[in-house]
């Protein structure tokens, strides 16, 4: 498995627990389409080549696959494979959720291939509680699991450090909320930067250049990828959408028409529920918002 990837070069762990540094094989580095990109995660054969030097001759078919679709047309990439869970990380306060950021990381989470778990943190702060609380009800509601949980005061960390020291996870969602602190709460040793302004956006002076799986000290692995941290900016193909809606799954194929986008077509099945009521009125709203940026980001595709 590819555990550091860093300017065309990969660092794998073997099986037997040996590590050798790698390249690709030159019809694999030819390829430009996103699934003959070698990213963290993917399983590899390597093979030995001149000298003590090692290549990768083939990726193994990928299980997930966090991906990035920039908004505005730029291709499509991979920024991890293979992960078992991934965490949408959100603060309870500081900075407040917002439903809409919340259904953004969801989504981007289901579109993976994952179905994500929502981490609700800082839930030491004034007034927190009670939005954590709100949240665990609605998303549970749902069906997502909920984790509310404050890195500062070790509340709540039971449930994430068992899910996130077995197998592979990453966490994802908007700077400030708390990541790197709530890995330095389940291992101490790793040390991240933590503070809003550590990180800012590609340019700051703490740039990450490569991706690299993090190994935690209780076994987990955790993915440190620098395009994590502007979610915001990340988008899902408008065909896709639906499917990325758990709850609009019984009503998914009962619409008038057989394309119905959801939003403004007669005889729809998804907006008949959300005025009966089994279907969010927010969610539904975030899904026509990032439906809407879908359609645009693929009109100046
Ligand atoms: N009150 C409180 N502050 C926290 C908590 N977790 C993180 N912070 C603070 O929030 C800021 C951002 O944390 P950081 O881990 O860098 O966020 P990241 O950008 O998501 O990695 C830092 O100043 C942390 O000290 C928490 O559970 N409670
Ligand atoms: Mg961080
Ligand atoms: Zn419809």
């Amino acid at each position: 498995m590819v555990h550091e990837a860093a300017g065309g070069r990969y660092r794998v762990v073997c099986r037997d627990g040996s590590v050798v540094d790698a390249t690709l094989r030159g019809r694999l580095k030819k390829r430009r389409d996103r699934t003959a990109q070698v990213v963290i995660g993917d399983e590899v054969e390597v093979e030995p080549a001149a000298g003590d030097a090692w290549v990768i001759h083939r990726v193994l078919p990928r299980r997930t696959e966090l991906v990035r679709r920039a908004r505005g047309g730029r291709a499509p990439r991979t920024l991890a494979a293979n992960l078992d869970r991934a965490f949408a990380v959100v603060a309870a306060r500081q900075p407040d959720a917002r439903l809409e950021m919340i259904d953004r990381l969801l989504v981007l989470g289901e579109a993976s291939g994952m179905h994500p778990i929502l981490v609700v943190n800082k839930v030491d702060l004034p007034g927190a509680a009670e939005v954590a609380r709100d949240l665990e009800e609605f998303y549970g509601s749902i069906g997502y699991d909920v984790l509310s949980v404050s890195a500062a005061t070790g509340e709540g960390l039971e449930r994430f450090r068992e899910a996130v020291c077995s197998g592979s996870s990453a966490l994802y969602g908007p700077s400030g909320v708390g990541k790197s602190t709530l890995l330095n709460a389940v291992d101490p040793r790793l040390e991240l930067r933590t503070g809003a302004l550590s990180r800012k956006t590609g340019t700051g002076r703490h740039t990450t250049v490569g991706s690299r799986l993090i190994p935690l000290e209780c076994g987990g692995l955790v993915a440190d990828t620098p395009g994590f941290a502007d979610v915001g900016l990340w988008g899902v193909e408008a065909s896709e959408l639906e499917r990325c809606f758990p709850e609009f799954a019984p009503y998914l194929g009962a619409c008038r028409f057989r394309s119905c986008s959801h939003t403004h077509e007669p005889d729809c099945a998804v907006r008949e529920a959300v005025e009966e009521g089994p279907i969010a009125p927010s969610r539904y709203q975030s899904y026509v918002t990032l439906r809407r940026e879908a359609e645009e980001s693929s009109a100046t595709a």
